[in-house]
């Protein structure tokens, strides 16, 4: 018989990938999800059959111990979170409950039903961790530097993972993944914003996109590749903490340049902090202004992270170049119908 696995966060980017994957390979699939909108499976339409999805939430114990005493999960992947570094400054102790003390509730969980042996545990850690740190390229070695509630909480995390490992021997793995992106990313995070609204522009639906800061840097990634290194660690002889990251670096500014040249407008640049502005080169068109809304209270400037040990340990590779998954997000985006009525909501933190 397949292994049994509980994907918490299963309606998430990640989630769904990482479903789909466990699905390919033979699992019996679990999924927890919250008893939201129906719009929250949406990225799971093609599995809906083949996954059992369960209610609950990281902030309710009672469930999470019914869940795994009727499950008997043999991995549980842990990808659940208030994801959204921005959103952390203004809801920092949702945060902390549910990213920070909802890893405590399962791992304590685990221990109280006796699993310890008998599951395996990835906790979705992050290269956020590593916040204002002077290093780079960033690896399992760098000192963290947190600097938002999420990577706090999200550090938090990451130690009592360590904890339960070295205290009580449970199997249980840090994936320290860098930015990683898809056509299922989240609307309100950079990339999908900017990939959503070139394709907006090639339809001619949308004017002006507000961005905050475009110097900040990100090593991003395609979430397909990060998935299959989350499974290698649980498939590992031993539970250890990995980095996983593309080795690559590239601004916002880049990202926004990269997603327009999909749409053959390239971008002039003019102006300066937030009078600054991108014009579309051939017609002159504002294109991308500036809106202090959209910096954080704290920025991480740099984030490049060196997966080597990965590469080596798990023979983990990354099949995707950076400007591959901007043409792909574009394309999926300029596929997708919106209907006339359709508006984006401008939430001040996205
Ligand atoms: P995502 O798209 O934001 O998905 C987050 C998932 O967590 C969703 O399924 C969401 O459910 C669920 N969730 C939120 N609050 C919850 C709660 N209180 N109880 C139960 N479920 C809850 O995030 P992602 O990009 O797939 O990332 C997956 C994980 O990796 C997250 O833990 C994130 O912090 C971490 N991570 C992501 C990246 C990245 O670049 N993507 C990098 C490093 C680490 P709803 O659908 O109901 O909202
Ligand atoms: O921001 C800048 C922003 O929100 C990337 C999460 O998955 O990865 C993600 O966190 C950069 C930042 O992702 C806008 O200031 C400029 O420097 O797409 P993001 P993130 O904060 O890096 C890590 C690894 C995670 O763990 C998280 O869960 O882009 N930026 N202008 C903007 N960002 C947003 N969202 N919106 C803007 O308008």
């Amino acid at each position: 018989m397949g292994k049994k696995a509980l994907v918490t966060g299963v309606t998430g980017q990640d989630g769904a990938y990482l479903a789909a994957l466990l699905l390919s390979k033979g699992y019996e699939v679990h999924g927890l999800v919250r008893p939201s909108s129906t719009k929250s499976t949406e990225r799971l339409s093609a599995y809906l059959d083949k996954i059992t999805l369960h209610y609950g939430d990281l902030s309710d114990g009672g469930v999470i111990t019914r869940l795994l005493q009727n499950i008997q999960p043999d991995e549980i992947y842990n990808l659940a979170a208030q994801s959204h570094v921005h959103i952390s400054f203004d809801m920092a102790e949702y945060t902390g409950n549910v990213d920070g003390l909802g890893v405590t509730r399962l791992l304590e969980t685990i221990r109280s039903l006796n699993l310890i042996d008998k599951v395996k545990f990835y906790q979705a850690s992050t290269s956020e961790l590593f916040g204002k740190t002077q290093i780079s390229p960033q690896n399992e070695n760098t000192p963290f530097a947190p600097c938002s509630p999420y990577a706090a909480a999200k550090l938090y995390a990451y130690w009592m993972v360590r904890n339960y490992r070295d205290t009580y021997g449970l199997f249980a793995c840090n994936g320290i993944l860098f930015n990683h992106e898809s056509p299922l990313r989240g609307e309100n995070f950079v990339t999908r914003k900017v990939t959503q609204f070139a394709a907006d522009i090639a339809r001619g639906q949308k004017k002006t996109l507000a961005l905050g800061n475009l110097e900040a840097r990100r090593d991003w990634g395609h979430a397909e590749d990060f998935v299959r290194g989350m499974w290698l660690m649980l498939q590992a002889d031993e539970a250890d903490d990995y980095v996983l990251a593309t080795g690559q670096t590239h601004t916002v500014r880049y990202l926004v340049e990269t997603a327009f040249k999909q749409i053959d407008i390239s971008i002039d640049w003019i102006g300066a902090a937030l009078d600054e502005k991108g014009v579309n080169s051939r017609t002159g068109e504002t294109l991308i202004e500036i809106s202090k809304d959209h910096f954080r209270p704290a920025e991480v400037d740099l984030l490049r992270g060196d997966s080597s040990k990965a590469r080596q340990k798990l023979g983990w590779e990354k099949k995707y170049d950076f400007e591959t998954l901007i043409k792909e997000m574009v394309e999926a985006d300029l596929g997708r119908e919106i209907t006339p009525e359709e508006t984006r909501v401008n939430l001040r933190a996205v």
